[in-house]
């Protein structure tokens, strides 16, 4: 479709808002009121939209998008705005247009024999995994945000979750895309299939892209088959070593029956029971360190219990956990799981801290901790460390509180940001590891990631940037 209102259309000009209108109907054009799409999920970032459009099918995202490379008005492509580095967010310069995904939240297809499902960008993650259930599917992406986060926004993050140990990241899950290009074109590879090797794999480039290479307008996604029984212990253990032991342990055998291995530090724990009521802590005495693991299996609940059971009394008896609760109802899963997702509103309401989403090889984890937490206590006597995360992929939130004698919240969150970062990235660097498993680079590590590439590697990035968008329009400012 040809740019509406002619070159003569300015960025912020009534012209263009008219265009935009044009397109998607007046009501789906925003200009007032628009400060939460504005606003980052950590309130970090207060950025300045030109205007929030809401398109309600691809064609017109391609229209937005042609007029907008025809004008050269830079877009931001947004999902549910849960991402966590900054990256759904206009700068506040007031000429960049967000396009918010969220209209368009239709099921296209579900094909259970293929164990596939079609799905349009907006549609929320929770009510995917609904979807699939009701076809007695699972779809196995799960994370804090499910009730809000898009699958447009999980795709474009690649992100994680708690069930990356069975399943696999978004990336995995994905088997066809279909994206509208900087130009404004549609490139459509919807295709269901498990196997093709008919050249460059390009949906791999949009995955994980944040938004920067195109704008994902709907996905072919994997299904597996819904497990018929499932088992959640929580585990209270005293150190991070035991925690790999016993995830040797549990997959020697359980093998993948272990779909989910969360590591937590009694400290993140304690936050979620002060600022998160009426959760308490199942166990009688404190423990340093927990883990929250689930079993799924597609046989009998039983035997599934039993082989449970049988693991965590070798568990005990070679001393790799201190104490273990089994969850005897759905409900009691849902308590814990509940608590493990809480953790990062618990963290926010005892004071903005500064986040990190490092991985690690698995087997280095423990030195890991060690170092970063040794290098942060000889530059922040009484620093808190706030450690939990995916630990069976070798991905840890080393969030850091502030040390309350000495730092303010602010101080904390302000002057020191840069360099408690800097602690904890170098040390994640020293064991071979990256500065992002799944939160992404954003705004927020766009700068710091010139530390960690390679000039080889970002030189790739930057030449995949320019042939796709040689105008820097989609997303200018993130990533790289
Ligand atoms: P947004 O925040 O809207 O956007 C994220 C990025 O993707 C931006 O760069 C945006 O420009 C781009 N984008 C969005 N939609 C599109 C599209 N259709 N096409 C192209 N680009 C697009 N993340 C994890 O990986 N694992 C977790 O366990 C996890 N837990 C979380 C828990 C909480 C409580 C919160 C608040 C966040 C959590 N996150 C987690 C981060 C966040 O939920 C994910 O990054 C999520 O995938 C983002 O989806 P969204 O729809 O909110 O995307
Ligand atoms: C999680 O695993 C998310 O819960 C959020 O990735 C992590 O709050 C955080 O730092
Ligand atoms: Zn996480």
């Amino acid at each position: 479709m040809p740019p509406a209102g002619g070159r003569s259309t300015e960025v912020g000009s009534p012209g263009m808002i008219e265009a935009l209108r044009a397109i998607v109907g007046s009501a789906q054009v925003l200009t007032d009121d628009i400060a939460t799409y504005a606003i980052d999920a950590r309130k970090k970032y207060f950025g300045k939209p030109l205007a929030v459009v809401k398109p309600g099918n691809t064609a017109e995202v391609a229209a937005v998008v042609t007029l907008c490379a025809a004008h050269g008005v830079a877009v931001v492509p947004q999902g549910g705005n849960t991402g966590l580095v900054g990256g759904g967010v206009p700068d506040e310069s007031g000429t960049q247009l967000i396009i918010n995904l969220s209209r368009m939240n239709r099921v296209l297809e579900v094909d259970p024999q293929n164990n596939t499902m079609t799905v349009e960008a907006g549609c929320i993650l929770q009510n995917l995994q609904e979807t699939a259930a009701t076809h007695g599917r699972l779809f196995p992406l799960s994370l804090g945000a499910e009730g809000s986060c898009e699958i447009g926004g999980n795709i474009s993050t690649n992100a994680g979750g708690v069930q990356v140990l069975r399943y696999g990241n978004t990336r995995e899950l994905v088997l066809g895309l279909e994206v509208v290009l900087p130009s404004g074109q549609v490139w459509n590879g919807l295709r269901g299939l498990r196997k093709d090797n008919t050249g460059y794999d390009l949906k791999q480039l949009f995955i994980g892209a944040e938004g920067t290479l195109g704008i994902v307008t709907a996905a072919v996604l994997k299904l597996f088959p819904l497990p018929t029984a499932t088992q959640t212990a929580f585990m209270a253990l005293g150190s991070p070593a035991k925690a790999l032991d016993l995830l040797t342990l549990m997959k020697g055998r359980l093998g993948e029956r272990v779909t989910a291995f969360e590591l937590v530090s009694d400290f993140a724990l304690s936050l979620v029971e002060k600022h998160v009521p009426p959760f308490v802590s199942p166990f009688a005495e404190r423990h340093p360190w927990y883990v929250l693991c689930d079993l799924a299996d597609g046989r009998d609940a039983q035997a599934l219990a039993a082989d449970l059971e049988a693991a965590l009394a070798a568990a005990l008896e070679g001393e790799l956990i201190t104490d273990a609760v089994l969850a005897k109802s759905e409900a009691e899963s849902q308590r814990l799981w509940k608590m493990r997702e809480d953790i990062t509103w618990a963290q926010v309401r005892e004071g903005r801290n500064v986040k990190h989403d490092v991985s690690i090889p698995i087997s280095k984890i423990p030195q890991f901790h060690a170092a970063a937490h040794a290098a942060l206590e000889a530059a922040y006597p009484g620093v808190r460390p706030v450690v939990f995360g995916h630990v069976g992929d070798g991905n840890l939130h080393y969030n850091v509180a502030h040390p309350t004698a000495t730092h303010s919240e602010d101080e904390w969150v302000g002057r020191e940001w840069e360099s408690v970062s800097r602690i904890v990235h170098d040390c994640a660097a020293r064991f071979n590891g990256s500065i992002s498993a799944e939160h992404g680079l954003g705004r927020m590590k766009r700068e710091e990631i010139r530390r960690y590439k390679s000039e080889v590697e970002l030189s790739m990035m930057r030449a995949i940037k320019a042939a796709l968008d040689p105008a820097g329009l989609m997303n200018p400012g993130k990533v790289l």
